[in-house]
């Protein structure tokens, strides 16, 4: 296995912080056996949770309207993975990568596969693009893609996740998600009707070439690109889609596609409920699609959403297996930082929801008991439970501290002197 953070740096790091880490353990494992929790037990769900990180994360995504890249960027996918490789070595959470094509360039595809099992990741879900052009394609998708009016450009967008769905079949992947920037600008500017028809035909075709392993994911956001309305803008539709299509389509809940105070736990537990959650992209916003870290606004909303999560999980759902994965990217930090911190947070609110006492919670349900039903959420959230974050990644080798070690290691330094400079400029991803 080939590790791009020397292990005697994180062994180094961790020497510092053991003795500390040893007794804030062992402290909160006696508070957590006061009311009845092991904490063994939730440490070993936390070192076996894993959160796939997307390969447009290591970059500056930047905004609709500047880019400002950083140093080291990387320059291709094998650059990508092995910054992914260093968010995995030091949080031990992110075992998957997940690509965007034709963002990322694949040609090599065995070697693609080879180095990434070499660095000790595997392929999630792969990402269709078709709310861009790609340079020299035949057909815009100006006016759309998969509901586009002509059927040349719905026949172009088919075909270009039929090839996703080939790539992600070499690389051992087994989703593809859909999410795509089809909808208007003006009333009038198109049929609400006659498009969504035409999205469903066309997904109808992507569906029928997905292998039986297979799960196809589509995703809904309320708008942007499109300002007046969009084609999947809800859940509601997109439980539309996934019943449409049939067993092997889900739902995919990307956080920030909502209007701002959208109760999305409520959503969660709907999909969850009628066995169509197909996974997530984490990320946090304050008003929109903001793609801001996990967890860095609103908090109580993520635990709140694993909470939905544990609970059918403990009750073990039927046909309940979310795929769990990051989106984001903004232009102020250094991607990695950003993402290891996102990791731990989305772990961070798993296990403050596996500290929920789901007895007393249901008891008080059941006697109208709202006060103390909220504050036995509110007991499991307000938990500190990094020590157990940080006990399950030292066990699994990795960083009791990612950041501070992160920048110990020298690795953006390193990479800033073998990566070229990249031009910022004008917009960026959405
Ligand atoms: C759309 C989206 C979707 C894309 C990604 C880059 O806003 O969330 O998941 O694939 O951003
Ligand atoms: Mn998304
Ligand atoms: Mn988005």
């Amino acid at each position: 296995m080939t590790n791009m953070i020397s292990t005697s740096v994180i062994e180094t790091e961790n020497a510092k912080r053991q003795e500390a880490l040893k007794s804030d353990y062992e402290s909160l494992g006696e508070r957590l056996a006061r009311r009845g929790i092991d904490i063994d037990a939730v440490k070993r769900k936390v070192a076996a949770y894993g959160v796939a990180v997307p390969s447009w994360g290591v970059g500056t995504g930047g905004t609709r309207f500047a880019r400002f890249p950083g140093l080291g960027e990387p320059r291709n996918i094998f650059d990508k993975l092995e910054d992914c490789s260093v968010i995995q070595e030091l949080t031990r959470a992110t075992p998957t990568v997940s690509l965007h094509i034709p963002w990322d360039k694949v040609s090599d595809l065995a070697g693609l596969r080879e180095r990434g099992s070499a660095l000790g990741l595997s392929f999630d879900a792969m990402n269709s693009n078709t709310f861009s052009d790609a340079p020299g394609q035949a057909h815009s998708y100006k006016f759309g893609s998969l509901t586009h009016n002509a059927a040349a450009t719905r026949r172009q967008a088919v075909e270009h996740n039929l090839e996703c769905i080939e790539i992600g079949k070499a690389l051992g992947s087994k989703a593809l998600t859909v999410w795509i920037g089809d909808g208007s600008n003006f009333p009038g500017q198109s049929s609400f009707t006659r498009s969504f028809e035409r999205y469903l035909d066309s997904m109808k075709a992507i569906y029928a070439a997905l292998p039986d392993d297979w799960r196809v994911f589509t995703e809904h956001k309320m708008y942007e690109p499109a300002f007046y309305s969009t084609v999947v803008q809800d859940w509601g539709t997109n439980y539309l889609i996934a019943q449409e299509l049939g067993p092997k389509a889900f739902c995919l809940v990307d956080l920030g596609h909502h209007a701002p105070n959208v109760n999305i736990e409520m959503i969660v537990a709907r999909l969850i409920q009628f066995k169509k959650l197909g996974g997530f992209h984490f990320n946090d916003s304050k008003y929109g699609d903001d793609d801001l870290d996990t967890g860095s606004i609103d908090p109580y909303r993520l635990f709140l959403v694993f909470n939905e999560l544990v609970d059918a999980e403990t009750r073990g759902a039927d046909g309940f297996e979310p795929a769990h994965m990051l989106d984001q990217s903004h232009n102020v930090t250094d991607p990695i930082e950003s993402l290891m911190t996102s990791a731990m947070e989305v772990g961070r609110a798993y296990a403050q929801a596996l500290l929920v006492d789901r007895n007393a919670l249901e008891g008080h349900q059941q006697e109208n008991d709202a006060l103390m039903a909220s504050e036995t959420l509110k007991a499991a959230f307000r938990t500190d439970v990094e020590p157990i974050l940080a006990v399950a990644r030292l066990e699994n080798g990795g960083a009791i501290a990612p950041v501070a070690t992160y920048r110990k290691s020298g690795y953006r330094p390193k990479v800033a002197a073998e990566r070229p400079a990249i031009a910022g400029g004008g917009g960026g991803i959405v």
